[in-house]
């Protein structure tokens, strides 16, 4: 533990599948903390982050504009983690809460539930090694076919993993790879884990993260 470390953000992630309401809570949650805490202390992460070089070429792939073996595509969903690895410290130990929009576990969960036989789970997870550790996770839940309640997106369907059947399947990955609420019970270490039901109505949803978040310690430690 250094000295800095002790003034150090937060580094909450939410995850869940397509249309659970991640991106509206992220903001919601954002609001709320920059709005306690003071403008500025906090901020949005999406991921992937569309915006680089890497992100073109995984929005490219998503839209069904180009094809990739899924090994590359892994790897370059990974590969964009890694161009934010540096942003993210920094943002966190200069005091500012980052917010992740999806992180590791949407990459191993949606790799996993293509069920490919040589991308077994260690193979997943490995190029994710070393990547800063959320403190906490909010996993927001919801039953794959009542995906569309919560969505602010009205073009969902039009990408490449939003069909119901895999989803079901991702469902079970994440679920598998996060545990069941008890730190370190999955099989990556993503901080605490926290599932929120996301079925319940947005501001219920919001509330429930707000309290999840609030009850947590500010651990000191290195990220
Ligand atoms: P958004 O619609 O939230 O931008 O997600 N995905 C995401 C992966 O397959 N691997 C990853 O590492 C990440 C972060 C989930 C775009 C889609 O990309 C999937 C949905």
């Amino acid at each position: 533990t250094t000295s800095t470390s002790k003034n150090r953000g937060l580094l909450i992630l939410l995850e869940g599948l397509d249309r659970a309401g991640k991106t509206t809570q992220c903001q919601m949650l954002c609001n709320s903390l920059n709005e306690a805490n003071g403008p500025g202390s906090c901020r949005v992460q999406k991921v992937p982050d569309r915006t680089t070089q890497i992100g073109q070429m995984i929005n490219s792939y998503l839209a069904s504009k180009t094809t990739l073996p899924d090994q590359s595509i892994h790897l370059l969903f990974s590969a964009n983690r890694w161009e934010l690895r540096q942003t993210i410290l920094d943002s966190i130990y200069s005091g500012q809460t980052v917010i992740l929009d999806r992180y590791v576990p949407s990459g191993v969960a949606y790799s996993l539930a293509k069920g490919v036989a040589d991308m077994p789970i260690d193979w997943c997870i490995a190029p994710e090694r070393g990547l800063p550790r959320p403190d906490i996770t909010l996993f927001l839940d919801i039953e794959p076919e009542h995906a569309n309640i919560q969505s602010t997106r009205e073009d969902f369907g039009q990408e490449r993993y939003e069909v119901s059947e895999f989803q079901v399947r991702v469902r079970a990955c994440f679920k598998e790879i996060l545990g069941d609420g008890e730190k370190n019970s999955g099989v990556l270490d993503m901080g605490k884990v926290i599932t929120i039901d996301a079925c319940k109505d947005i501001k219920t949803v919001a509330a429930d993260i707000w309290q999840a978040v609030q009850s947590q310690d500010v651990e000191s430690s290195e990220i």
